[in-house]
């Protein structure tokens, strides 16, 4: 962050009072607004964090047992996975860059930029943010993301060999439904996390995480570590027990019962 960036996030800061009910919520979108004007951020980045913003009111800000249920599985996944890759496009890497690089850390697994909006100032801005955060390698920038995922025609379709490419399991946030089902296609488990449980994304994916990334990402991290200490015999029985479909049942049946109860709340 440069020195007017900095002081104008301070104002930011100073403008929200300390004890506004939605302080923390403002300045979630204060950073993304930042990372936008640093070309981390797409302006249409914005318009997703809000639809997101939606979702995550209906469960009222927390992780909650359909969201612990999937990432219980995800944990497994990645940490029995040969080639697990964290995907990261804009809002994740402005979100959680620290978090990503983290969780990759206990797994262990690979990083990679995978942009819908994607040129080469973002890649590059994109890779510098997980490289401050730690990273010590991220895939998927400049000729690293050479390769193409068959039938998928936008800019997702391009990854690295290494990474996405050669992948078994890749766990992705905020995405668009098309990479999603390709990758599923490709014979890939695909782990997402998208607040709204409607999404095509969310419908595709062998586990979704209903959840908002800022929350799921460093949850994901505790569950691998605890799931690190289970025998190969309780994991498998975790695997067999888990349908995505109810667990997204699950969260749509929450938020409609929550809505319900608020409406008689009034
Ligand atoms: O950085 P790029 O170029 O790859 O572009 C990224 C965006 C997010 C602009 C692009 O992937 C996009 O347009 O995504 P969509 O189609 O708007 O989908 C975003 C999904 O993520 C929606 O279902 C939102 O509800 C959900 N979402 C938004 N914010 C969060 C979220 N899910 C989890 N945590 C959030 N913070």
């Amino acid at each position: 962050m440069d020195k007017t960036q900095d002081s104008k996030s301070r104002s930011i800061r100073g403008i929200v009072p300390e004890n506004h009910p939605r302080r923390e919520s403002i300045l979630v979108r204060e950073r993304l607004v930042e990372a936008m004007e640093r070309e981390v951020v797409v302006p249409q980045g914005l318009i997703a964090q809000g639809r997101g913003e939606c979702f995550d009111y209906l469960i009222g800000e927390k992780t909650r047992d359909f969201a612990e249920r999937a990432l219980e599985v995800a944990a497994v996944l990645l940490i029995e996975a040969k080639n697990p890759v964290i995907s990261v496009n804009g809002n994740m890497a402005a979100l959680v860059p620290r978090e990503i690089v983290e969780l990759a850390d206990a797994i262990p697994a690979k990083i990679e930029v995978n942009l819908f909006y994607r040129d080469e100032i973002r890649e590059k801005a994109i890779e510098k943010v997980l490289r401050e955060a730690g990273a010590r390698e991220v895939l998927g920038v400049g000729e690293d993301a050479s390769e193409t995922i068959p039938e998928l025609f936008s800019q997702r379709r391009r990854v690295s060999k290494r990474g996405i490419l050669s992948a078994d399991v890749v766990l992705l946030g905020l995405e668009d439904g098309d990479r999603t089902e390709a990758l599923v296609k490709m014979g890939k488990k695909v782990i997402a996390i998208d607040l709204n449980p409607l999404s095509r994304t969310s419908l595709t994916a062998s586990v979704t995480i209903v959840d908002n990334v800022i929350r799921a990402i460093p949850a994901l991290r505790e569950k691998v570590l605890k799931m690190k200490s289970l025998s190969r015999e309780e994991r498998e029985k975790l695997l067999k027990g888990y349908n995505n479909r109810d667990v997204l049942r699950g969260a749509m049946k929450f938020m409609s019962e929550r809505l319900a109860q608020l409406s008689l709340d009034l």
